[in-house]
């Protein structure tokens, strides 16, 4: 997933940031982040886990228009100490990592197309600001997301990112979370789309599985369409505790013994909150 490239684009610095260039975005395209926000509002209320709603309050982004990464950042900075940083697309795993492990999470400067609204191959500025920043501003999952920069550049000569870039997907991208009120949206995947915001709760489709770090580590995901599978945490503490281990190793060796789990699979051994039909997957092969 990561950019194949190892030197950065042409006006990037060399830790792949360009400027944002607020001034510079178009009033059709503060009009698409608008449409966006508004949509997502009609939804997530009932479906996001209530610390995402808290982020978007605290950071003030239901003021219209694009966010302008100077403002944002000097209210996420007094939070907790993150920042938003604009990158000109996907960038290779190693920046990736360094810029989590220091508190700065890479944003994709472009806004999508009209016609792209329902999906886009790449992460846009609505992906990961909208989906990813209101939780960098809830202590604990802040600090999870910098104990995952840190494993990723730890697990960077142990040839094991594939196995720690379903960690992220599983659960920054596309994690439930079991509360009182029942399950509750956290990935950005989810949160920032229309579609798969319902689908992730509500459908018959997919499995609905506890987390499990080496369970997780070990399931191959989708990047083009829903997931198969959703992975649900009891709470964030209990996320950070599952990863905060000194360092993978034990985790890494006994993967190497286990073969890997396509995403609709299920084991006996896995904790079940939702067998699913798959029929959403088998309607779109
Ligand atoms: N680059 N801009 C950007 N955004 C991401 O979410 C991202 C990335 N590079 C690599 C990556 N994610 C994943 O491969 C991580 O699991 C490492
Ligand atoms: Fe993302």
């Amino acid at each position: 997933m990561a950019a194949s490239a190892s030197s950065p684009p042409p006006g990037a610095s060399p830790d792949w940031t360009v400027p944002q260039h607020w001034d510079r975005y178009t009033a059709a395209e503060h009009a698409t982040w608008d449409l966006l926000f508004a949509r997502q509002l009609e939804l997530l209320p009932g479906r996001a886990v209530p610390e995402f709603l808290a982020g978007l309050d605290v950071l003030r982004l239901s003021q219209p228009g694009i966010p302008d990464f100077a403002e944002l950042n000097a209210r996420l900075s007094r939070a907790t100490g993150w920042q938003v940083v604009a990158v000109p697309g996907l960038v290779p795993d190693a920046v990736f990592f360094d810029h989590l492990a220091h508190r700065r999470f890479v944003a994709g400067r472009f806004i999508r197309r009209r016609d792209q609204l329902d999906y886009l191959e790449e992460p846009d500025i609505f992906h990961d600001v909208f989906g990813h920043v209101p939780l960098l501003a809830n202590p604990v999952f802040a600090d999870y997301l910098e104990a995952y920069g840190r494993g990723g550049l730890r697990a960077e000569g142990l040839g094991v990112l594939a196995n720690l870039a379903r960690l992220y997907w599983y659960t920054v991208e596309f994690g439930l979370i079991d509360t009182a009120e029942g399950l509750r949206l956290y990935g950005a995947g989810i949160l920032s789309s229309h579609g798969e915001s319902r689908f992730a709760l509500e459908s018959a489709s997919p499995n609905r599985l506890a987390f499990d770090l080496s369970r997780v580590m070990r399931t191959r995901y989708r990047i083009d369409d829903y997931q198969q599978s959703y992975f649900v945490i009891d709470s964030f503490e209990a996320l950070l505790a599952a990863t905060l281990r000194t360092d993978f190793a034990p985790i890494y060796a006994s993967l190497a013994g286990k073969p890997e789990l396509d995403p609709a699979d299920v084991l006996a051994s896995d904790r079940l909150y939702t067998r699913g039909t798959q029929a959403h997957a088998r309607s779109n092969q």
